[in-house]
């Protein structure tokens, strides 16, 4: 296979001149494919089979160890003015970076085969999705490709059709964290990525396209590519509510994604629409709609067990490729949290000793097809995707944040998005447990200055007529006893019927100056073992520590400079003057 397009040709042509391979391969996307490059990895190593008795068609593959999670000191957004990338963006001049690039993918494909990866993020017939080719000479990028995006041939034809596509190229090298860099080039449309094979780095359609490249194209053509699951909540009347929601990563999106209710609400229904990407556009009725661009999950595996996502766990027990997690004698995938079995070799196949640390790397992934999961939407696959209700941010916060609270207006809810701020996880190099500001959850995403972002996303008020509700939640707020006070995983439906209710206009709130918070009765806690005191806190504010929180997001917005919009500055001041207002009247 090769292609009509001469765009495309030529680019490919250049790159195997560049790079130097033993041969090229055009992906199909078939199944035939899938399996002959599987047979492959297994002949060499780079997957193991798993259990094919209780673990189906499941694969293991073990990364190096120094390439374990994305590197966000080695991401850069290439501009040509470095004030477009913003400090929210590490920053190389394009033309350094692309020498810098050209250097290390010299002949880097010498002995390898070079794979041509067409996609398409999204519904291949939706006028909202949006394609592009990806080259790699990783096998075990191109099956995950496979599972996560819609590829092969059908997309490689809407390319042609179109004669458009974003160009990432990406190598694993020589895995050298020294000669690692993952750049992109938003205003040519194109990402280059060498010296990783890790999913966020090396699955370009993912974080890389999807996110910041897409921000980026979104901003100039009047939509959003967001850090967001979406979710379809159906009541027992039938009346199926779709909301987005944005925690920062490893805030428990997937879990959420994929709720199965409690038994208090068994005759709700939950559908999965995706659970960590959402492209917004303004529809012609003047609602926002979303489709989810990818077509799989790359889930952090340790941590789920029957309690926490019944769904995920029975979805990755087939046709499903883990990275990095520890096996057991009976050689079925194990890891921390799972509840079952014990580890026999860890994820770096050593012999399990608990004092080399985790037996599963705690940012160890899960690869496996959307349509794996038993909640999975056929709306997943509709053209003009769902209307949103309900825009939900999130962070992992022990104190500050209640459990939940609406927004007083679009542009309040813009700067409760702004203020999204979370306790650091493992999914990202650094130090683990940190609070750090993540806007959006889009801190690591955003391909442009986070001022510009956020006037994108106020200019929504004049896009479009009826914009989704915008709310809060916290399921991380924790007793001084280090213990959580709200149960979480299933339960968190009964925030999330608050929320559909005040969509609906049903449900009573109490105003505070931070937004709309639920009296402790509005929120159905029969069957629940929480005390009246705990609810109490969950559902108010502690209004000193709340200014505090409100003066340092005023500092942090400030930071982006000129670019930071007066609109927004202007409800931090509101909000700022109703805390200051309330706690003079308290003393
Ligand atoms: C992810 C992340 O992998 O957000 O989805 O880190
Ligand atoms: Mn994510």
């Amino acid at each position: 296979m090769t292609t009509t397009l001469a765009a495309l040709q030529s680019w490919v042509d250049q790159v195997a001149t560049q790079t130097q391979p033993d041969s090229i391969h055009w992906c199909d996307g078939s199944e035939a494919e899938y399996q002959q490059l599987v047979k492959l990895m297994l002949a060499d190593g780079t997957l193991t089979k798993l259990n094919e008795k209780t673990y189906p068609n499941c694969y293991l593959h073990r990364s190096d160890p120094n390439d374990v999670a994305r590197v966000e000191h080695l991401t850069y957004v290439c501009t040509e003015d470095e004030d477009d990338a913003g400090q929210n963006n590490n920053w190389m001049n394009p033309a350094d970076a692309h020498a810098r690039m050209v250097g290390l993918f010299e002949g880097c494909m010498r002995g390898r085969t070079m794979y041509v990866i067409p996609y398409c993020m999204g519904p291949i017939g939706s006028c909202f999705a949006r394609c592009g080719v990806e080259i790699t000479d990783s096998p075990y990028v191109v099956i995950n490709m496979k599972l996560m995006t819609r590829m092969g041939s059908q997309a490689l034809e809407r390319i042609e059709k179109e004669g458009t596509f974003v160009r990432g190229l990406h190598s694993t090298g020589e895995l050298d964290p020294e000669r690692r860099f993952i750049v992109h080039f938003p205003e040519e449309r194109s990402i280059m990525s060498y010296g990783s094979g890790y999913g966020g780095n090396a699955l370009l359609g993912k974080k890389c396209h999807a996110l910041r490249i897409a921000s980026y194209q979104a901003r100039e053509e009047g939509w959003l590519a967001e850090h967001m699951l979406i979710v379809g909540l159906e009541s027992p009347e039938g009346a199926v509510h779709y909301i987005a929601c944005a925690f920062p990563s490893a805030c428990g999106k997937t879990n959420l994604a994929m709720l199965i209710p409690p038994e208090e609400l068994h005759d709700w229904k939950v559908w999965t629409l995706g659970d960590d990407i959402a492209w917004l556009h303004p529809d012609d009725t003047g609602k926002l709609r979303a489709i989810n661009p990818e077509s799989g999950y790359f889930g952090v595996v340790p941590g789920t067990n029957p309690k926490t996502n019944k769904n995920a766990y029975d979805m990755i027990t087939h046709d499903t490729i883990f990275t990095n997690v520890a096996t057991t004698a009976d050689n079925e995938p194990w890891w921390e949290g799972k509840k079952e079995g014990t580890p026999a070799k860890d994820w770096q196949g050593r012999d399990y000793d608990a004092a080399n640390g985790p037996a599963a790397h705690p940012n160890s992934r899960f690869t496996v097809a959307a349509t794996n999961n038993r909640a999975y939407s056929n709306l997943c696959d509709a053209p003009e995707g769902v209307p949103i209700s309900a825009i939900v941010f999130g962070g992992r916060r022990k104190n500050v944040a209640p459990l939940v609270y609406e927004a007083k207006s679009w542009e309040h809810g813009v700067l409760v998005g702004a203020g999204t701020a979370s306790e650091t996880t493992a999914a990202m190099v650094g130090e683990v447990g940190v609070i750090r500001r993540d806007p959006m959850a889009m801190k690591p995403f955003c391909g442009y200055n986070f001022g510009d972002y956020f006037a994108h996303w106020l200019s929504f008020r004049e896009r479009t007529t009826h914009l989704p509700k915008i709310f809060h939640v916290n399921w991380f707020r924790q007793h001084e006893n280090g213990e959580f006070m709200w149960p979480g995983f299933g339960e968190n439906l009964r925030v999330l019927q608050w929320i559909i209710d005040r969509c609906e206009h049903r449900a009573d709130a109490q105003e505070t100056p931070i937004g709309f918070l639920p009296h402790p009765c509005d929120i159905d806690t029969k069957d629940l073992d929480i005390s009246e005191e705990t609810m109490g806190i969950l559902t108010s504010i502690n209004t000193r520590q709340c200014r505090d929180e409100t003066i340092s997001l005023g500092k942090y917005l400030e930071g982006f400079g000129e670019r930071t919009p007066k609109a927004l500055l202007d409800q931090q001041r509101i909000v700022l003057d109703a805390l200051s207002e309330s706690l003079a009247k308290a003393s």
